[in-house]
């Protein structure tokens, strides 16, 4: 297995990968390594048959405090726009496994928007949220003001991108921003996403697959075009063995055995 410095890498239940950052002297703010390592374990992850789902977490202090503002305070317009500083942050958008984020603490700035790469995002009650861009002269660059105005609508977005105001895990959870918080207690959140991410891993991969990339697709496309995408993927997947063997189960009263084929 290759060794990483920022990020540790743990498979604590069938089927499932845990990736934990770790960087906790600087409450895993993102610096550019960092996010290397974390893209290249996800990739790892998405490729390897023996995972089903990931789930993404930080320390109970901190899922990530933000990019790392020492490491972006002297570059230039010239440094930023010529090595496409950020670009490569959305990489794991592309994944085709579901990833689940177990926030915990602070995540801000780049943190906040790493969660909302996450396909699923679950929150300690000590979980901190927030946008504070502004108050560093800049606004969010990894998806925050886009990806925050589809999960919580424009008032919200605008009020959080303009003030920069943290908001809470049951702010975030009333506006539909997180699936739930969890039960309070260290390691709480981390279990819980083990968990669902264990149901997800023992279902058919082609489904679940499908499934993400039809959800997705929602955020893409008008309605019409939506719909049809997901009757396409829906079609496709008859093609399948555990089509068949899911439904054959079903009407011969037993548990199906997925092939993920
Ligand atoms: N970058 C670099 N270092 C950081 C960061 C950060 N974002 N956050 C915390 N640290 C460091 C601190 O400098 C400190 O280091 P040291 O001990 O060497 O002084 C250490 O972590 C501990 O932090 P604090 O002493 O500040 O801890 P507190 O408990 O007092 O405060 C806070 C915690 C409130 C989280 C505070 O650290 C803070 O405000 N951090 C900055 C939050 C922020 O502004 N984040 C947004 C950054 S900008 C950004 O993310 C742009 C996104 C770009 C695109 C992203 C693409 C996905």
């Amino acid at each position: 297995q290759k060794q990483y410095e920022y990020i540790i890498l743990s498979r604590p239940a069938p089927g499932v990968g845990l990736v934990t950052l770790n960087r906790p002297k600087a409450l895993n703010a993102l610096c550019t390594p960092l996010f290397k390592e974390l893209n290249e374990a996800l990739v790892d992850l998405d490729a390897d048959d023996e995972i089903g789902a990931v789930v993404l977490t930080g320390s109970n202090r901190a899922f990530a405090a933000g990019a790392d503002i020492k490491e972006m305070k002297d570059k230039t317009y010239a440094d930023v726009y010529k090595n496409r500083f950020l670009e490569n942050w959305s990489e794991m958008t592309a994944l085709s496994k579901p990833v689940i984020a177990a926030v915990s603490g602070y995540a801000l700035g780049g943190g906040c928007e790493l969660a909302l790469m996450c396909d699923i995002i679950l929150a300690s009650p000590t979980a901190v949220f927030g946008q504070p861009e502004i108050n560093l002269g800049v606004i969010p660059g990894g998806g925050g003001t886009q990806r925050l105005a589809r999960a919580i609508g424009k008032s919200r977005t605008m009020e959080l991108t303009l003030t920069g105001r943290n908001f809470s895990a049951a702010e975030a959870a009333s506006w539909g921003m997180v699936s739930r918080v969890v039960e309070e207690g260290e390691g709480k959140v981390v279990e819980e996403a083990v968990s669902m991410a264990g149901v997800i891993a023992s279902k058919g991969r082609l489904a679940v697959q499908a499934g993400k990339e039809a959800v997705n697709a929602a955020y893409e496309l008008t309605l019409e075009e939506g719909l049809k995408t997901e009757r396409r993927i829906f079609h496709g997947l008859f093609a399948t063995h555990d089509q068949k063997e899911g439904m054959s189960a079903f009407a011969e009263k037993r548990k199906p055995t997925w092939k993920h084929s």
